[in-house]
């Protein structure tokens, strides 16, 4: 990576801004909610003030998507229907609540009514969720806590609550061909989000199956599971976390194997102050791949590779990464390292996120011909804050994760008149 290379494209970020434009426009408003079984299902209720007889749900796709993916990334961002329905301090509230949940089907797995597996989950199997205070701190349900018979009830109960998320053509929870769109299901809000509402009379008796009736919080979440499924916000955190688990009802047909009437860690599932949605695996992220399922224009596996540069500002995301910068825009003019010859030393310096210290190492090379890179020999910048030889690295500054230490290495000049450097990456 050298840094003269560099050059700023002006005109791909006018390009890309006029895209953003034009997607807004296209936005329709007639658009129903849909939900298919064993879609997870994302719901949010306030127990008592603003919102307090309203439901926001957003449907975050097939729960075995996330059993064999758990680093989905970014899933959307609702902020402005929570704004909407609980108030611009949604986040800070204690009594506003969310979890997550999915069920394929309540059958049994022989006998009468019997259902074969579907994508390696047998019937009854479950996905629920669990407070967590980070990623993959939440409980896990133990081993044979649930009978396969309370995980058919729990089915039939969440059943209810999944007629109402589909239109009337697809559920039982609506008038089949009524006119009026309010009658037909929950419109899709243009952030993706629906908004279920006790006070409007088209919704009264879908609201007898709502979130709300289901999650007496605290209490046990779908008849069953005790203690409830929902986490709370007003944490003080960026983001509010809650695990995501896989329950199997029986072992056969079960691929991946998990546990049966407990619970296996799949996800966790996390809303940001602003509102976003993020799943992400606590058990194999490193700090570079946390970085990456942070932004939303990392929407796809091969954007967030270390060698990728989907944003085409000449910065791979591993050094955006080091360097704290944005891997969605183009911004390595503000982040390339800056060289300050004014004195009598060579002076290199840069921040880099402090995360990334033990996960890349990080070597600044120098030459004076661009060409030869071993004679001046390379500098490795220490993992810790503290000045060894040419290389001072800062204290940490900011909120973790997004913390930052400002890096300089300083090079006397002696018979040198000129000086090139490079930071060089390997992982
Ligand atoms: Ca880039
Ligand atoms: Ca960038």
């Amino acid at each position: 990576m050298k840094f003269q290379s560099m050059i700023m494209n002006n005109n791909k970020t006018f390009v890309a801004l006029c895209t953003a434009v034009a997607a807004t426009l296209s936005i329709s408003r007639a658009e129903l909610f849909t939900y298919t079984d064993g879609n997870l299902i994302l719901g949010f209720q306030a127990t008592a003030g603003t919102g307090s007889t309203k439901n926001v749900f957003f449907n975050l796709g097939s729960a075995t998507g996330f059993r064999d993916n758990g680093n989905q990334g970014v899933l959307g961002n609702i902020g402005a229907t929570l704004a909407t329905v609980y108030g611009s301090d949604w986040y800070t509230r204690t009594d506003l609540y969310f979890g997550v949940i999915a069920n394929l089907n309540q059958q049994p797995n022989s006998g009468f009514g019997s259902r074969n597996p579907v994508n390696g989950d047998p019937s009854r199997t479950f996905y629920i969720s669990a407070a967590a205070a980070s990623p993959g701190a939440g409980p896990l349900v133990p081993a044979a806590t649930f009978p396969a018979s309370a995980l058919g009830t729990g089915g039939t109960s969440l059943s209810g609550l999944e007629n109402v998320l589909k239109p009337s053509s697809d559920g039982t929870g609506w008038i089949t061909g009524s006119t009026d769109p309010l009658a037909q299901g929950l419109q899709k809000e243009p952030d993706g989000a629906g908004i279920l509402d006790q006070t409007l009379a088209q919704h009264a008796v879908a609201w007898n199956n709502s979130w709300t009736r289901w999650n007496p919080s605290p209490g046990a979440a779908f008849d069953i599971f005790t203690g409830g499924i929902q986490q709370n916000f007003g944490k003080g955190d960026a983001a509010t976390y809650v695990d995501v688990q896989r329950i199997l009802a029986y072992s056969a047909g079960a691929s991946p194997a998990g546990v049966v009437g407990g619970g296996t860690y799949e996800t966790t599932i996390s809303i940001g102050s602003s509102g976003s949605i993020t799943a992400q695996s606590a058990t194999t992220n490193t700090p570079f791949q946390t970085w990456a399922l942070t932004f939303p224009a990392l929407d796809t596996s091969a954007k967030r590779l270390p060698d990728a540069d989907p944003d085409n500002d000449g910065v791979i995301n591993l050094m955006e990464f080091v360097l704290n910068g944005n891997p969605g825009t183009s911004d390595n003019a503000s982040i390339a390292p800056t060289l300050n010859a004014s004195g009598s030393n060579f002076i290199f310096a840069f921040n880099r996120r402090a995360d990334s210290a033990g996960d890349v190492t990080q070597v600044f090379e120098y030459s004076t011909d661009l060409a030869d890179w071993t004679t001046k020999a390379p500098v490795t910048i220490p993992t810790t804050p503290g000045t060894t030889g040419f290389v001072a690295v800062g204290a940490s500054s900011g909120t973790a994760p997004n913390q930052v230490q400002a890096v300089t290495v300083t090079i006397p000049k002696g018979s040198d008149t000129k000086l090139f450097g490079r930071l060089k990456i390997t992982r």
